[in-house]
C-alpha cells in the first residue's frame, strides 16, 4: 500500500507548484487543477470506479454496491488557496483511493457503495465563496445566485462552468472527510490521528474605504481623505478585538486604487476573514470592527461600505457517528477535537448527512502555506484509518 499512497502522492507533487516559493497555484478551472481532476479521472478509472460528474465540475468516482442501504462518500478537494500547501484538500483524496486500495487487499467487500468525491472551488480562492462545490452539490447556493460569482479578471463562474443541477449526494448516507490537520492539537498531544467535533462559525468580509486621490507632495497631512489610513486603522482595531477575546481575525488581501507610489489613493478595499468559537461572537466581532472602521471614517473624511461575501455557519458534527469512529482504535480512541477551518465536510453536515472528519497529524502546524506538511509515516496511518473507518460504516 505505502508504494502506491506515495507514488500518487509523487504524481501530484509538481502539478501547479510555483518553482519560487514550492507552493501551489491550484485554482479551480485553470489548468493545474484540471490536470489534477483528468488524474483523479484516470485514477478512479484504474480501480474500476464509475465516474459521476455534476454540472459544477464536482466528480465521484463509485465501488458501486448492490445494496438498499444509503452510500457511504469519502473525499475532499484537489484545489488550493493562493500558494498554498500540497496536503491541504488532495491528502483527502488520494488517502481515500489509497484506502480503497487497502480494503480491497484486506478483502472487504462493502456491504453499500462506496464513492469517493472531489468538490471543487472549497477554498474561495477564485470565486469567493468558500465550499462553492459542496454548496452547489448540497443545494446550500442556487446556480442562479452562483453563476454570477467572479473572479479578479471579473471572468463570472457561469463562463467556466455549464452549470445547472446535481444529484451526486441523492443517495448518501454518510461523508467522512480526511485531512491534514490545520493546527497544532494532535502533535501537542503526540497522536496522529483526530476526529472533529466541530467547526466554528466563519466569514470572509470586503471592507471598501473610499476617500480622495490627491498628490502625495503638496498635499497637507491635514487635508487628505486617505483610505489607506481608515484601512490600516481597522485592520489595527480587528487585530485587537480577536487578541482580547480569543477569536481569529485576519486582513490576507487588500487591494489599491490607483495603487501608486505618489499619490494618496482614491479607494482601498480590505478583505476581512473573521472566525469565531459562536454564530453570535462572529457576528459581534464583524460588528465591533466594523463600528470602529466607521469611527474613524468620520475622523479621516473617508466612506466604508461593508459587504459579507461568503458567510459559513457554526458545525456541530453528529456526535455519535465522531463517537463511533473516534472509538476502540489499536492504541486508545482517536481525540475529538475542534477545528477554526472551514470545510466541505461542514457543508455537507449542515446539509443533514451525517458526516465525520479524520484529521491526520501536522507536525507544524502550519497551513495555508508551501511550508505545510505532513509526514509519510502519518499520512499512512491516515490512510489504514479511513480504511478501518469506512469498513465500519460499510459493514
Ligand atoms: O479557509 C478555510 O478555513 C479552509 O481551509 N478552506
Ligand atoms: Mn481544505
Ligand atoms: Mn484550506
Amino acid at each position: 500500500m505505502p508504494d502506491d499512497f506515495e507514488r500518487m502522492w509523487g504524481d501530484l507533487a509538481p502539478v501547479g507548484r510555483s518553482a519560487s516559493s514550492g507552493g501551489y497555484f491550484r485554482q479551480p478551472f485553470t489548468s493545474p487543477e484540471r490536470e489534477l481532476h483528468a488524474w483523479f479521472g484516470e485514477q478512479c478509472t484504474a480501480r474500476g470506479l464509475r465516474i459521476e460528474s455534476d454540472d459544477f465540475g464536482n466528480v465521484v468516482g463509485w465501488w458501486d454496491i448492490r445494496s438498499d442501504d444509503p452510500a457511504v462518500l469519502t473525499g475532499s478537494h484537489l484545489d488550493s488557496v493562493l500558494d498554498g500547501g500540497a496536503y491541504d484538500g488532495p491528502l483527502g483524496v488520494v488517502s481515500a483511493l489509497a484506502a480503497i486500495d487497502l480494503m480491497r487487499a484486506r478483502g472487504v467487500v462493502p456491504s453499500r457503495s462506496l464513492g469517493v468525491s472531489v468538490f471543487v472551488e472549497e477554498e474561495g480562492s477564485r470565486f469567493g465563496l468558500a465550499c462553492l462545490g459542496s454548496r452547489l452539490a448540497a443545494g446550500a447556493i442556487s446556480w442562479d445566485v452562483a453563476r454570477s460569482l467572479t473572479d479578479r479578471d471579473g471572468v463570472a463562474l457561469g463562463d467556466v462552468v455549464a452549470g445547472g443541477t446535481s444529484s451526486l449526494l441523492a443517495g448518501v448516507g454518510t461523508f467522512v472527510e480526511l485531512h491534514v490537520e490545520q493546527g497544532r492539537d494532535l502533535v501537542d498531544r503526540g497522536t496522529a490521528i483526530g476526529v472533529a467535533s466541530e467547526i466554528w462559525p466563519h466569514g470572509r468580509y470586503r471592507f471598501d474605504f473610499t476617500g480622495a486621490a490627491n498628490h502625495a507632495g503638496t498635499t497637507r497631512m491635514e487635508d487628505r481623505a486617505d483610505p489607506m489610513l481608515t484601512y490600516a486603522l481597522t485592520v489595527l482595531a480587528a487585530n485587537e478585538q480577536a487578541r482580547l477575546a480569543g477569536h481569529r481575525a485576519t486582513f490576507g488581501r487588500v487591494s489599491v486604487e490607483p495603487n501608486g507610489t505618489n499619490a494618496v489613493p482614491s479607494k482601498v478595499t480590505g478583505w476581512l476573514d473573521a472566525r469565531c468559537a459562536t454564530d453570535a461572537g462572529l457576528a459581534e466581532l464583524v460588528a465591533a470592527i466594523e463600528r470602529q472602521a466607521a469611527e474613524r471614517t468620520e475622523v479621516d473624511g473617508t466612506s466604508l461600505r461593508l459587504t459579507a461575501e461568503s458567510v459559513s455557519g457554526s458545525v456541530a458534527f453528529d456526535p455519535a457517528l465522531a463517537a463511533a469512529v473516534a472509538a476502540d482504535h489499536e492504541g486508545g480512541d482517536w481525540p475529538i477535537i475542534a477545528t477554526q477551518a472551514g470545510h466541505d465536510a461542514g457543508i455537507l453536515s449542515a446539509a443533514g448527512i451525517p458526516t465525520a472528519m479524520l484529521f491526520v497529524r501536522n507536525p507544524t502546524g502550519i497551513s495555508h502555506s508551501p511550508d505545510e506538511h505532513a509526514s509519510i509515516a502519518d499520512c499512512l496511518v491516515g490512510v489504514s484509518a479511513l480504511a478501518d473507518t469506512l469498513e465500519r460504516l460499510t459493514r
